[in-house]
């Protein structure tokens, strides 16, 4: 009898691993390339969800702490930095770019999940919209409660981002920014709150969709060119223009753009009142900086709609650029991409009216 039972025992092991490895095999590959942030932060209580250190828990240790991501895919760690997300720079994004493409040429990588902090995912999750050269999804996600808080939200979040990477439903969509069940677009999504969950939307244009029991859903697809289509290459580059913001208000100087023109820029954003207003102190400033080759464009600070060309300002006298619907801190990306091409301003606008 229980010689049987063995007997019935192994063939059911046996079949289990069988499956199991056959079931390992119909899942999808996903990298998880870890940058730092809250995602990886600690704090000294369970209840510190404020004054916590990011950037301390290393890629391997997120993975282990969410066992069940190995039943929506086969995941490999990579720790590329560990980096409070603030401290995030252009020679970052470059070599972030590079080791991204270098993963989705390999045919036993179906999709990457990076792992980043929340205050500069929407930069991050742009550039690479913008020069990542596959159709593989490619998903970034964070947390608004380091993994040592009451109701950390990293491991729900991974699981989730794991889960919309792996799935051919998430291809050709661009970058995706997934956290709090929300699967956003890398162009239109921004960090809204400095605090709640919920901090990422996309103003007026809403999610594309929804991760529901770790699958994505869609309802929207971004309307503009990214990845693949994109005229951008960063892959023999090793440096990205100077291209820097200024914030209008009420009372604004020329100082600092005067200061960022000695300093070598070659493109200033200008983040205006409004539907990118212009100071007259401020517009005298940017018209000389556009008197020495520097590439102005003019965005807005109101956070959504369209900064319109010729609307606040005669950028066609001025020979600036309008933002379109992009935020100063995305329009500073696509202007040094936009410079790594050309210096012409109409193939600059043509160029915010694409991407
Ligand atoms: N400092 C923030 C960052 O690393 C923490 C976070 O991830 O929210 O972006």
């Amino acid at each position: 009898m229980f010689a049987t039972l063995t007997k019935q025992g192994l063939c059911a092991a046996a079949l289990f691993t069988a499956f199991s490895v056959h079931a390992a095999d119909k899942l999808p590959n996903v990298m998880i390339l870890a940058t730092g942030g809250t995602i990886a932060g600690t704090g000294a209580t369970s209840t510190t969800t404020v004054g916590y250190t990011a950037a301390k828990i290393g890629v391997e240790k997120l993975i282990e702490a969410v066992p069940e991501m190995k039943t929506v895919a086969n995941v490999k760690g990579e720790q590329v930095f560990q980096i409070a997300s603030e401290n995030m720079t252009n020679d970052h994004w470059l070599k972030l770019a590079k080791r991204v493409n270098e993963l989705l040429k390999q045919s036993d990588v179906d999709g990457i999940v990076i792992t980043h902090g929340t205050d500069t995912i929407e930069e991050t999750a742009y550039f690479l919209n913008l020069t990542v050269k596959s159709k593989k999804p490619v998903v970034i996600v964070g947390a608004m409660r380091p993994a040592t808080a009451i109701s950390a939200d990293g491991p729900i979040n991974l699981y989730n981002a794991v889960g919309v990477a792996g799935s051919k439903d998430s291809a050709g969509r661009g970058v995706l920014v997934a956290l709090n069940d929300e699967i956003q677009g890398a162009r239109e999504v921004t960090k809204s709150s400095t605090m709640l969950a919920n901090t990422f939307r996309a103003p007026e244009l809403g999610n594309l969709g929804y991760v529901v029991r770790g699958k994505p859903v869609f309802y929207r697809a971004t309307a503009r060119k990214n990845t693949t289509d994109t005229e951008f290459d960063v892959s023999k580059l090793d440096k990205l223009p100077e291209v820097d913001i200024v914030y209008g208000y009420a009372n604004a100087k020329r100082t600092p753009i005067d200061a960022f023109v000695a300093g070598g820029d070659v493109g200033i954003v200008h983040a205006g009142t409004g539907n990118g207003s212009l100071a007259t102190p401020v517009k005298d400033a940017l018209k000389e900086a556009r008197g020495k080759g520097v590439v102005v464009v003019r965005s807005s600070r109101t956070g959504s709609g369209i900064t319109a060309r010729n609307g606040e300002a005669n950028d066609d006298e001025l020979d600036f650029v309008a933002a379109d619907n992009l935020s100063p801190q995305k329009a500073r990306i696509l202007l040094m991409l936009a410079l790594t091409k050309t210096k012409d301003t109409k193939e600059i606008q043509r160029m915010f009216y694409t991407y």
